[in-house]
């Protein structure tokens, strides 16, 4: 029997070393008992870090959407897999069962193939949260064709860029999208993104908000009339453990986005795993993860790895500040949520807001609290774990990113004691390292430097589309043989881990290497401070000089300024030491931040060091108006 399940902190233990000393036998045992295939693997794993070359499960066939829908049919046939709630609190919410969603993905799937599109075709996704986002991923994967969400969020431009990079034949998308009180035109944002493309023969439009959008002939068709004539067969395409299943897009730091290229046997065993061990999902729970199916969060924690494990996730197509602040934790007592995935950046925002919001609903449904996004700061810790938890719910700080296909960094809830701030310990079969600037690995415990993964782990990305290159030099040549992620990286004196930020963000100061992470925590305790954000600009003397952007709370903007950053440099003297104070400290309204919350730090480098010439694309800003902001008010 494998450890599909881990329970407590000796089976971990016990388990992680298994799946290290034998990673082989370890993942074998896991996909033979857990999944379904049509054709066992040949081998368990190839690779070569230098070339760079990985394939998991090599000569196997599946379709991931037979795992994720058809083998669930007989036992949980009527059990809700996707719960919806719309933006509207009063519209209802949709409990789709394993039968409908089976049902509603293959006539999806016929309706993609009835408009030419076959095994391999790329098909851009750019639809708002809605139950025909998540069906048509599955669609796409029932026939092998390839797709490429592009986060609904994003501008024309910035769609344009992604379609054009894997040549798109396909773009599926909506009348429009509800946001709040807003709608946003997404329609009109593809039409223009098409007019700087040549590859896209055909959009279907799923109707959202009735509004009165322009169809353009012979290209655009309404998605409900092709659906409501398909048939509700259709045999999965049965695909090599190896054939790509995703392209998703991040960020580099070159212009050119990335286009991560997930393939389908690897993936589902390892988006699967984690789910079931870091949610500690049991049968009758409803699980929620508010991020968007944009992200890799999404397609990995609300599509895959949720429905593989015959799981109800909820689709949240709203904000959380619609109608009010409390509209989370209403959520959450409407239907019952055992456990709650959500980021950094919402914690916080949700914290700065009044306690009445949280302590009006009852939430002693939630069971585990999970964030992923960014490092989160203490105080946003404890007050995720006194409020929402109410310090009964373990929170799982889970690092990884859309390279890594899956969950890496983590506790386990109820298996390994919480820390705050800290991920903790390396899930099953991740074999991290501490590198130092020389290349060489910094062993042993109470050490920091980069954060590097020595071993592949079967969600691993395989390569970027078209760039293999560029794949390789920016994980696989900064250390020899080892994967290279971008971030920095502390192991405590028990060997935890605690993430200290990109390590572009790491600022030399008078030779000190100073992550942004801590010093903004530290700055965070000031009870005055919402949020704040570190960037490094040149100094005579000391190399480099630290620039703080601090957005005040309520409460303090009505204090003088200049006491202000006096309590503020006391605090970080406090928590770090003066070599840490800040030489210049800009009070704001907003700092510019990316559609998934993650602060530009690139853009506050450029206005600290004075070079706001060419500020780079602010496009796929959240909030692109208060670059402007922060110039003017520049130190
Ligand atoms: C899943 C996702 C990846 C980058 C990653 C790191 C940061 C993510 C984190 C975290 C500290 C955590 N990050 N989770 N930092 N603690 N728990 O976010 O993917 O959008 O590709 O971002 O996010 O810097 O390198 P992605």
């Amino acid at each position: 029997m494998s450890n599909y399940h881990i329970k407590h902190l000796e089976e971990y233990y016990q388990v992680y070393r298994k799946s290290v000393r034998e990673p082989e036998n370890f993942w074998e045992e896991i996909a033979e008992e857990h999944f379904m295939w049509r054709k066992k693997w040949d081998k368990v794993l190839s690779w070569d870090f230098s070339k760079p070359e990985v394939k998991w499960f090599e000569g196997a066939k599946l379709n991931i959407t037979e795992n994720c829908i058809d083998r669930h049919l007989r036992t949980k046939g009527d059990k809700t897999a996707i719960l919806f709630e719309p933006n509207n609190p009063e519209e209802k919410a949709q409990h789709i069962t394993y039968k409908q969603l089976h049902e509603r993905v293959c006539k999806m799937a016929n309706v993609l193939k009835d408009q030419g599109i076959k095994k391999g075709d790329r098909v851009c996704i750019y639809l708002p949260m809605i139950p025909e986002l998540a069906i048509s991923l599955l669609a796409c994967a029932r026939i092998g064709a390839i797709h490429s969400v592009v986060f609904a969020g994003f501008s024309s431009t910035a769609l344009a860029t992604r379609i054009n990079d894997c040549d798109c034949k396909m773009v599926l998308t909506s009348d429009g999208s509800f946001r709040g009180e807003k709608t946003i035109d997404l329609k009109g944002i593809v039409d223009e993104a098409l007019g700087n493309t040549q590859c896209v023969e055909t959009v279907l439009v799923v109707k959202r908000i009735n509004s009165g959008i322009n169809m353009k002939k012979g290209r655009d068709k309404w998605m409900q009339p092709l659906l409501d004539k398909a048939s509700k067969d259709c045999e999965p395409e049965i695909m090599n453990a190896e054939d790509p299943l995703f392209i998703l897009y991040t960020s580099g730091s070159t212009g050119q986005p990335k286009g991560m290229v997930h393939t389908t046997a690897g993936y589902m065993v390892f988006t699967a795993y984690t789910f079931k061990n870091v949610f500690q999902y049991n049968n009758d729970d409803v699980y929620w993860c508010t991020a968007d199916i944009g992200w890799v969060t999404g397609h990995s924690y609300i599509v895959y790895g949720p429905l593989a494990n015959g799981a109800t996730t909820v689709m949240f197509e709203g904000v959380p500040t619609y109608p009010d602040w409390g509209r989370f934790w209403e959520v959450v007592q409407k239907h019952k949520i055992n456990q709650f995935y959500t980021a950094p950046t919402a914690i916080r925002a949700l914290a700065k807001q009044s306690l009445d919001f949280v302590e009006k609903y009852d939430l002693s449904s939630l069971k585990v609290l999970g964030t992923v996004g960014e490092p989160i700061n203490d105080e946003a810790w404890k007050w995720y774990n006194d409020n929402i938890g109410k310090k009964k719910s373990p929170i799982v700080d889970t690092w990884w990113q859309t390279e890594t296909g899956g969950i890496m960094i983590t506790p386990i809830p109820f298996v390994t004691p919480t820390k705050p701030t800290y991920a903790t310990l390396p899930f099953i079969g991740v074999q991290p390292a501490i590198m130092d600037e020389n290349g060489n690995e910094i062993k042993g415990n109470q050490v920091d430097g980069r954060l590097c993964i020595k071993f592949p782990w079967p969600g691993i990305a395989r390569t970027i589309w078209g760039n293999h290159e560029r794949y390789r030099d920016t994980y696989f040549s900064a250390y020899k043989g080892m994967y290279f992620s971008g971030d920095g990286a502390l192991r405590d004196e028990v060997g935890y881990y605690r993430i200290t930020g990109r390590v572009d963000d790491v600022i030399i100061v008078s030779g000190h290497n100073l992550g942004t992470a801590p010093i903004e925590d530290a700055i965070n305790e000031h009870p005055a401070v919402a949020e704040s954000a570190i960037v490094g600009f040149p100094h005579d003397i000391k190399g480099n000089a630290l620039y703080g952007y601090v957005i005040l709370k309520e409460t303090g903007e009505s204090r003088d300024q200049n006491n202000l950053r006096k309590e503020i440099n006391q605090i970080i003297a406090e928590h770090i030491g003066p070599i840490a104070k800040l030489d210049k400290i800009q009070f704001t309204q907003g700092l510019p931040k990316t559609r998934s919350g993650k602060i530009m730090r690139r853009i506050l480098r450029k206005i600290a060091q004075k070079d706001t010439g060419d500020l780079g694309d602010t496009s796929t800003l959240l909030n692109p108006e208060v670059v402007q902001s922060i110039m003017d008010n520049a130190l």
